[in-house]
């Protein structure tokens, strides 16, 4: 009699355990399929990076901005001092040509300054990648020009 209901109590744990694995393998497949977008996103972010194999470039960017400077204000686009508005992990280029006087374009946190130029020089540039979030200024570094007003603000959100 114990030996048959020993052998019960085992078949019976192969049975459940069969059943269990069962389970959790096609909870797994169907998390795959449907239940679980997050996975899917980020397979779909390796065959991304896999696809295109391009070098993190600074001849790259992916925002250009076009700004010139005059006493004492940047313009772009006819507005003065703009808000310049990145994402996280961009590569920014700044294109930057000075109208009237002697100018660059700085941004402290990220390191970026182009040279300093006056109208004669021609387009400058600057390019670095957004790899902080958050509020910072760019300003003018020559002489007294940012105390003056030749300032703005770069945004980089999530
Ligand atoms: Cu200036």
């Amino acid at each position: 009699m114990n030996k048959l209901l020993f052998g019960g109590v085992v078949v019976l744990a192969l049975i459940v355990g069969v059943i269990y694995l069962a389970m959790v393998l096609g909870e797994g497949r169907e998390g795959n399929l449907d239940a679980s977008p997050m996975a899917d996103d980020m397979r779909e972010m390796e065959d991304d990076s896999s696809g295109s194999q391009e070098p993190v470039d600074m001849g790259e960017p992916d925002v250009t901005f076009v700004l010139t400077g005059e006493n004492f204000k940047f313009v772009k686009d006819g507005a003065d001092n703009p808000e310049l508005r990145v994402k996280y992990g961009e590569v920014v280029r700044v294109e930057f040509i000075s109208t009237q006087g002697f100018h660059d374009w700085v941004v402290d946190e990220f390191g970026a300054a182009t040279s300093k130029v006056r109208p004669e020089n021609g387009m400058t540039y600057v390019e670095f990648v957004a790899d902080e979030v958050g509020t910072f200024e760019y300003y003018c570094s020559v002489g007294e020009h940012r105390a003056n007003g030749m300032w703005g603000r770069l945004i980089v959100s999530d």
